[in-house]
């Protein structure tokens, strides 16, 4: 098959995603609610990635877009750690779309230290051949979480998965001290909401002047 055929309802629903994320914090916006979504991001796996992982996988290629889970991936990044479990009861309750898997990295982090919630959704996306239920990753982390994951990536594109010892406990001791920071930063959530809310209603007062 075409590779662009194949990919194009990945496209589309990462397309679809974000638009109806980025939402969500826009009606928190709209309502002068304090957002549980920071920001959203999203992508298709690149065609390189998808067969690298598929290789190391041994996935027959019948079964690429089952076993495959994360060819559409969105990201949705929160201010704190409770915000995250915000963002999966919401997406619980939405009907747009059916969860078929979570994994919680938060309370079982990876052995290199990674943390996120990762839910796998399928969604139906309408193509011109009719409709296709399409596996997707949302992973959903803090901005603490976010900073050493990106990090952590570059890292090992850089090393080509085999990063040396002594940055990978490095690397670990990162991963716990980005942790302390999310936990201290929860203690004074409410104190730091509160400031975010008084200086937004400033920016407002100035708009309208
Ligand atoms: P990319 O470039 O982000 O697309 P696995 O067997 O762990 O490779 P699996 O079984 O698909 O993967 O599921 P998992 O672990 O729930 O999710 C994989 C994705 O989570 C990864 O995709 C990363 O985006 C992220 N992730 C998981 N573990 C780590 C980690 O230790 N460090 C970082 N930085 N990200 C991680 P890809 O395909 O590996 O990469």
């Amino acid at each position: 098959m075409n590779w662009d055929t194949f990919i194009a309802p990945y496209a589309q629903v990462v397309d679809e995603l974000k638009v109806k994320l980025k939402g969500m914090r826009q009606q928190f916006e709209y309502e002068r609610e304090q957002s549980p979504i920071e920001f959203v991001t999203g992508r298709v796996k690149p065609k390189s990635s998808i067969i690298e992982k598929a290789r190391r996988k041994a996935i027959n290629p019948e079964q690429l877009e089952q076993e495959l889970q994360d060819i559409a991936g969105v990201r949705v990044v929160c201010q704190f750690v409770d915000d995250i479990y915000s963002v999966v009861e919401m997406l619980k309750n939405r009907h747009d779309f059916k969860i078929v898997e979570e994994k919680d990295y938060i309370s079982e982090k990876k052995d290199s230290g990674y943390r996120s919630f990762h839910v796998i959704i399928e969604y139906p996306v309408e193509t011109i051949h009719g409709e296709k239920l399409a596996l997707a990753e949302i992973q959903i982390r803090t901005l603490a979480m976010n900073f050493w994951a990106t990090n952590e990536h570059s890292l090992n594109y850089k090393y080509a998965g085999k990063i040396p010892g002594e940055i990978k406990s490095r690397l670990k001791r990162a991963a716990e001290a980005a942790f302390q920071l999310d936990e201290e930063m929860s203690k004074i959530k409410h104190e730091i909401q509160e400031a975010q809310k008084a200086f937004r209603r400033k920016e407002e007062l100035k708009k309208q002047m």
